[in-house]
């Protein structure tokens, strides 16, 4: 099986961490695109996901799976010893919930803010760049909420590392580029952040 990605991209970096814990990274044949040169949005990766977006799983018989929790949900469900998405059902809605939040609120924000700020895909995209800094303020407010949350609970969604722990831990990584940093006054986002670089998965 191959997967289409650029290694320093945040979501495919958040499934390489995933095919770490899960044990599988040597299984899968990984192809390195360049996003800025638009290898993405070519009309034949284009066939592969309309989107033009990595990562793009590839099977063997030929089924294309794009969207980052999905490859990694076909990875779950294959290998379901060492859970990462929640054992119980009340544990897969809380993960599923704190995954979100982190995605949805956090990365993408992220995402928003880079690109509509500093224009890297105005090639392909109009770059706004008011939205792009309340995307930036976003991403500190969720930061905050972050520190308030782990003050309460080892990681993010609970007692056990999670997908959501994945999001976010890649996410603070890719905040740096909109300039949000966590720093001394974040003492919980600092303990769990050092916690998750200590496992061997963060070099994935
Ligand atoms: N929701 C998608 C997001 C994928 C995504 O935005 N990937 C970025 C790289 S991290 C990308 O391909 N960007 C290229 C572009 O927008 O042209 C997922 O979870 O995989």
């Amino acid at each position: 099986m191959k997967v289409y990605e650029q290694k320093i991209a945040p979501n495919a970096r958040r499934v390489r961490i995933f095919l770490a814990e899960k044990g599988v990274l040597d299984q899968v044949e990984f192809v390195q695109l360049d996003l800025k040169a638009g290898d993405n949005i070519t009309r034949e990766f284009k066939q592969k996901n309309f989107l033009g977006k990595i990562p793009v799983m590839e099977l063997d018989d030929g089924t294309e799976i794009s969207e980052s929790v999905a490859i990694c949900r076909y990875f779950e469900a294959l290998y379901p010893e060492h859970p990462l998405m929640g054992r119980t059902p009340k544990a897969q809605a809380n993960v599923e919930m704190w995954q979100r939040r982190c995605e949805i609120y956090f990365m993408n924000m992220i995402g928003m803010g880079f690109q509509h700020t500093s224009g890297f895909f105005a090639d392909r995209m109009t770059p706004v760049k008011e939205w792009g800094a309340l995307c930036v303020e976003e991403v500190s407010k969720f930061l905050k909420e972050l520190e308030k949350h782990l003050s309460v609970t080892e990681f993010i969604a609970g007692d056990e590392f999670s997908i959501a722990d994945i999001t976010a831990f890649v996410s603070i990584d890719f905040a740096k580029v909109v300039g949000v940093r966590r720093d001394d006054t974040m003492p919980n986002i600092n303990r769990w952040y050092a916690q998750i670089n200590e496992r061997d998965s963060a070099k994935a």
